[in-house]
């Protein structure tokens, strides 16, 4: 049995009619530990770390948790958040390793995505299509590595404080998103890091920002994923400003996992795109 995995930094935690499964990443402060899962109230988390003077930090799926959603499975894809950022990825390695002890028949291919969120998103789907072509698992994970190679990251952040807190930033640049009103722009780069490409203030020049990038990466049709953390107003800002300029590009707007929206922060947005 096939079956697509990938970490809730994918934003996805079922997908209809396909075998898939999430593995949680966990969020914490001193008394509670959010774990990203379907129980996760994500407005309530948001809140409460509004209201919370201490430290909060996260930690990856378990070598456990990684184990339990294979189970049952002997032909396993499995997509993971940067390992640049997380120990996710090898945290999945590992389980990888331990599953195949005990399932040495079982193929399994595990894909560091070298980012987070919509670009998590649009490798499942793509393991997906190429999955219902009927290509073999070598075949599948070949064309995958392809497609990873075309797609990109760019993101709006209103707040870096949680990821500097976390140092997955330097405390200069989360400085810049301090100020009201001002958004720090920035990409996913080929290392698999943060890298900060613009502040702007206001939603306009924000979404005019996204286009001039997107455009500056090749960008005329095809997937344009985009999550946003509760901001579905400039989600569909964008959504619009995209579909003005590429007609045929294909949008769909959904919002961040718990993880996503512990690191983008209120108001924060992530654009997955593939350059095709
Ligand atoms: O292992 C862990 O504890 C998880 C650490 C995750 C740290 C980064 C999460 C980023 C989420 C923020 C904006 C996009 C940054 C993309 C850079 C590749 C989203």
């Amino acid at each position: 049995m096939t079956r697509f995995i990938a970490d809730s930094c994918g934003d996805m935690l079922q997908i209809e009619g396909v075998d898939f499964k999430a593995a949680p990443l966990t969020i914490s402060t001193d008394t509670t530990d959010y774990v990203d899962d379907e129980n996760l109230q994500i407005t309530q988390m948001l809140d409460a770390l509004a209201a919370y003077k201490g430290k909060s930090s996260t930690s990856c799926p378990s070598v456990d948790s990684w184990l339990k959603v294979f189970e049952g499975a002997d032909t396993i894809y499995v997509v993971t958040i940067t390992s640049t950022l997380s120990g996710t990825y090898n945290s999945a390695l590992v389980a990888k390793e331990m599953y195949l002890q005990s399932h040495p028949d079982a193929k399994i291919h595990v894909f560091d995505t070298l980012s987070a969120g919509p670009e998590i998103m649009l490798l499942i789907e793509k393991l997906i299509e190429l999955d219902r072509d009927g290509k073999s698992f070598e075949d599948v994970c070949t064309f995958a590595e392809e497609y990873q190679k075309k797609t990109r990251l760019f993101f709006a952040l209103k707040s870096l404080h949680n990821l500097a807190q976390n140092g997955r930033v330097s405390k200069v640049v989360a400085a810049a998103a301090g100020a009201l009103g001002i958004s720090v722009l920035g990409t996913a780069s080929s290392e698999g890091t943060l890298e900060p490409s613009a502040k702007c203030r206001g939603d306009k020049k924000v979404i005019a920002k996204f286009i001039e990038e997107i455009t500056q990466a090749g960008f005329t049709k095809g997937k344009v994923r985009i999550n946003h953390v509760e901001n579905p107003k400039l989600a569909q800002m964008l959504r619009n400003a995209v579909l003005e300029k590429y007609p045929q590009a294909e949008v769909l707007v959904y919002p961040a996992g718990g993880l996503c929206s512990y690191y983008a922060e209120r108001g924060g947005i992530m654009l997955g795109i593939e350059v095709i």
